[in-house]
């Protein structure tokens, strides 16, 4: 069946966010006073944890403490995702290779685009506008993002909303992930997945992918996806 929609990612897909992330958590732990650091090691762990929130609370339960308690981590959590929103701002992040190219196509194609991501909103904004210089709502017809859903990733809970909102079938669309958790949620929804490793996923099993790509260059994709394009093969 041929294709309606694609459906992406955010982080680790549409740019290597997870080094500004893991920044910008371990400023907001030292600027509270908080004993905590990750390194890349510890980050590389706490990243099978999807969501800020929830990867704080998997780490405090982890070192066997009770404090912060959840209000205390939300808070902190707002604060590090406006940290975060600085650092982008500020010139902090790149696309993914290929990806700026893929969008643009999409658009010029007339196809549909969605987003489906653990992230909230407000970062999604904040990339779209520091590294395609739009706000999200521009560049995607749907966004389904963060606490939205109650399960996320790898639960297909997000892209599910996605696909309502798009009304379109699982048949009809495809997911671009980089990830095993992002790929079994959107392979839980029914999708077709496309994915490409990021940086901290390279060691991670991708065996149900569809299609399994070094980045996101069109040349690469698969034909299902330049048909979509409108581009020869
Ligand atoms: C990515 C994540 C995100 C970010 C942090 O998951 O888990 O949590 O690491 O984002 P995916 P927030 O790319 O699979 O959607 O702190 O905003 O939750």
């Amino acid at each position: 069946m041929s294709l309606s929609a694609l459906i992406f990612d955010v982080d680790g897909t549409l740019a290597e966010t997870e080094e500004v992330h893991r920044r910008a958590f371990n400023e907001i732990f030292h600027e509270a006073g908080l004993d905590w650091h990750w390194s890349e090691d510890d980050y590389s762990r706490l990243l099978l944890t999807t969501g800020g929130k929830e990867r704080m609370r998997a780490h405090r339960d982890a070192i066997g403490r009770d404090e912060p308690d959840d209000e205390r981590l939300a808070a902190l959590h707002i604060r590090k995702t406006a940290r975060y929103g600085q650092i982008v701002h500020s010139g902090g992040l790149a696309l993914r290779d290929g990806m700026g190219e893929l969008i643009s196509a999409a658009h010029r194609a007339g196809a549909r685009l969605a987003v489906a991501t653990t992230t909230s909103r407000g970062n999604v904004d904040a990339l779209c506008q520091a590294c395609l210089g739009k706000p999200a709502h521009e560049l995607f017809e749907v966004i389904a993002a963060g606490d939205e859903v109650t399960r996320k990733k790898p639960a297909p809970d997000i892209y599910e909303l996605a696909l309502q909102r798009l009304d379109v079938s699982p048949e009809r669309a495809l997911a671009f992930e980089d990830t095993r958790n992002g790929l079994l949620s959107a392979k839980g929804a029914g999708l077709r997945v496309i994915a490409s490793p990021s940086a901290y996923a390279r060691n991670e099993d991708f065996r149900e992918a569809d299609w399994l790509v070094p980045d996101w260059s069109v040349k690469r994709l698969p034909a299902i996806v330049r048909a979509l394009l409108g581009q020869p093969n």
